[in-house]
């Protein structure tokens, strides 16, 4: 089943504006990435179309030739759940949606994944919480949060280090996580 193209065409006349960006939900769009997500952020009036079931009639994707983003290689019975993930990554970056004071991306920002993170209480079934984060030192607590994402992120995404810019000394870290 497909959905007809002046259906949509009426659809997207009602909502459109001069500062509108339309996106199209698909698989044959662009990875969504954090990069992509901050640039959506800035822009006034996003749009969001969603095929479901086959998808929609070609002409008037074309008419309307949207930007194509994907969330994953894998198909849904629509794109109406990439929009919400879409929706949810984006207004993170919008005023008023997080805390104030809340870090928007310590993972991606960086090119990183995160660091391990631990609450209270200090001891939960005989495991603590590593001794330096209770220190109060907070130059070795960074380094150290820095060391950890580094191994976080060669252990689980490997591929995400040629992106990253580290210092001389991560550099040798990271060698020494190889051996
Ligand atoms: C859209 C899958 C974006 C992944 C079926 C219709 C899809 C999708 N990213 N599957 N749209």
């Amino acid at each position: 089943m497909l959905i007809k193209p002046d259906v949509v065409w009426d659809s997207f006349n009602s909502v459109k504006s001069d500062v509108a960006k339309v996106i199209y939900l698909s698989p044959q769009g662009k990875n969504l990435s954090q990069g992509k997500v901050e640039e959506l952020a800035k822009e006034e009036h996003l749009i969001l179309l969603c095929g479901h079931y086959e998808g929609i009639d070609q002409r008037v994707i074309d008419k309307i030739n949207p930007e194509e983003i994907s969330i994953g290689d894998y198909i849904l019975t629509g794109g109406e759940l990439p929009a919400m993930i879409l929706i949810d990554s984006v207004s993170r970056y919008v005023d008023g949606v997080l805390k104030k004071g809340s870090k928007l991306d310590e993972s991606f920002s960086n090119g990183l994944l995160e660091y391990p993170q631990y609450t209270k209480p200090e001891e939960f079934e005989g495991m603590k919480v590593p001794e330096i984060l209770l220190s109060g030192h907070h130059k070795n607590i960074d380094k150290w949060r820095r060391r950890e994402a580094i191994k976080n992120t060669y252990y689980k995404r490997k591929e995400l280090l040629e992106n990253v810019n580290l210092s001389e000394e991560e550099k040798e870290f990271l060698e020494s996580l190889k051996n």
